[in-house]
């Protein structure tokens, strides 16, 4: 085989979360990207209306984060981070320090979302354990939430589709509270809902069953992303915060799509106002230029877990061969310098109300049903044509491409969240193109 015909024969690579044979019947290829566009292999531009998968929040191929990873990949390819270390790792670790809310300074790295999902669980069993009150064991997760893919997240995680083969082999000990979506309240709601904050109290419910000293933490998406774009409603954070303080429950935030300015601010909490105990991160961390993830934790939550063991101990026996890897590293730090630089979580917030403008234009467009939105991110919901759930989403999806634009699309609901260096001609053609293919889906 010569290199296009390996690059022609779709066979072998068996696609994550994809539609395989549709898929292979039809590929869409991307080839290159620059600033706001990929490009196809034949040469075709495709505005990108979702930073690749809510990841590249400072545009494609940024030049000064491509030459980071040039330079460190000649300069230290790989280093462990096991009993070894690397300046570049404490770099990026006081770099995000200097970003997380306040008091959140202590910082593991993984290589995923769903690795950061799964070390923030075990941090929390950790910390109650050398605390002295290891029956804390149980999870308490949400209802279509995603929290990634490994057995850990997956278990916290609501979302049917991935439970659905793999349900009975799922952590044991993990209550579900209620998905605070409600569009007969909301719909149409500009930033956060008006109702539902009383969502928050089926905690209590889950508390009163099991008895708070069994319970290890609750973790939610702040904004639930990949789900349809489910925003809080107001005080629901407030109240899910002070009834875990109350038990000594730990909260955790998901923020692998809302970290990095999505919301208009680093992390959910300068978007909203309440601190979580352990938060998760990937994805725009480096700008997706190399994978990784990372996990916060408060001070106190550090310190009790490595001041209880003995000196010279592992404390916490957890880490993957390339947490904290020099060339991710490198990326890393040159991503938060450009982000610090442009200002680029302001600038989401300045350009927040065009693009909520934009996406509201698109209320009365056929068979929209719900639109919502905040900061750079929303999402348009479709009902779906009955009998065929997600085929409208679905069929927006190819359109929109079919016209140059790459949107994501989650069962029905078209979710829009482009790069945060997005001008305000670039958000005006995102909803335009979509407007003018909704209008063509019965
Ligand atoms: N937590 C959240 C909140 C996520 O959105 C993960 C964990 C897992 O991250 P990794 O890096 O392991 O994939 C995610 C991932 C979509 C979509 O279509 C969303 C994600 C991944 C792929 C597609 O919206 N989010």
């Amino acid at each position: 085989m010569d290199m296009t015909d390996l690059q022609q024969d779709l066979a072998a690579f068996w696609m994550p979360f994809t539609a395989n044979r549709q898929f292979k019947q039809a590929p869409r290829l991307l080839a290159e990207a620059k600033g706001m566009y990929y490009k196809t292999p034949d040469g075709r531009e495709i505005l990108d209306g979702c930073a690749g998968l809510w990841c590249v929040a400072a545009g494609h191929c940024r030049d000064e984060i491509v030459r980071a990873v040039q330079d460190q990949v000649a300069r230290l390819d790989f280093a462990p981070s096991f009993q070894f270390g690397h300046p570049l790792a404490f770099e990026a670790a006081n770099r995000l320090a200097a970003i997380t809310p306040p008091g959140m300074d202590r910082i593991f790295f993984t290589n995923s979302g769903s690795e950061s999902a799964d070390t923030a669980l075990k941090i929390a069993l950790a910390y109650h354990r050398a605390r002295g009150e290891g029956s804390r064991t149980r999870f308490v997760g949400r209802e279509r939430s995603y929290h990634g893919v490994n057995f850990g997240g997956m278990s916290v995680g609501g979302i049917p589709g991935n439970r659905k083969v793999f349900g009975n082999s799922m952590l044991p000990g993990v209550d579900h509270l209620p998905a605070t979506h409600d569009l007969a309240r909301n719909a149409f709601s500009r930033g956060q809902p008006a109702h539902g904050a009383e969502f928050a109290d089926e905690l209590e419910r889950i508390v009163a069953l099991h008895d708070a000293s069994n319970i290890a933490a609750v973790i939610i998406e702040p904004m639930a992303g990949s789900t349809g774009v489910l925003l809080p409603p107001k005080g629901y954070l407030e109240r899910l915060r002070a009834i875990c303080d109350r038990h000594g429950i730990l909260l955790i935030f998901d923020e692998v799509i809302t970290g990095f300015g999505r919301l208009g601010g680093a992390f959910a909490y300068d978007a909203f106002g309440v601190k979580p105990d352990i938060m998760t991160m990937a994805k725009a961390i480096n700008n997706a230029t190399i994978p990784m993830g990372a996990v916060a934790v408060r001070d106190e939550l550090h310190d009790a877990i490595v001041n209880a063991a003995p000196e010279g101990a592992i404390e916490f026996m957890h880490g993957y061969t390339y947490s904290a890897h020099p060339v991710a590293c490198a990326a890393a730090n040159a991503t938060l310098a450009l982000y610090e630089r442009e200002q680029l979580f302001k600038r989401a917030a300045a350009m927040a109300p065009h693009f909520e403008a934009a996406a509201h234009a698109l209320k009365g467009a056929r068979n929209v049903i719900d639109i919502r939105n905040f900061g750079m991110v929303a999402a348009v919901e479709l009902a779906a044509r009955p009998g065929a759930p997600g085929k409208r989403g679905y069929e927006a999806l190819v359109k929109c491409f079919g016209k140059g634009v790459l949107v994501r699309v989650t069962g029905d609901i078209v979710a829009v969240s482009p790069p945060l260096v997005a001008e305000k001609a670039e958000v005006d053609r995102i909803f335009a193109t979509l407007a003018e293919v909704i209008a063509t889906i019965d």
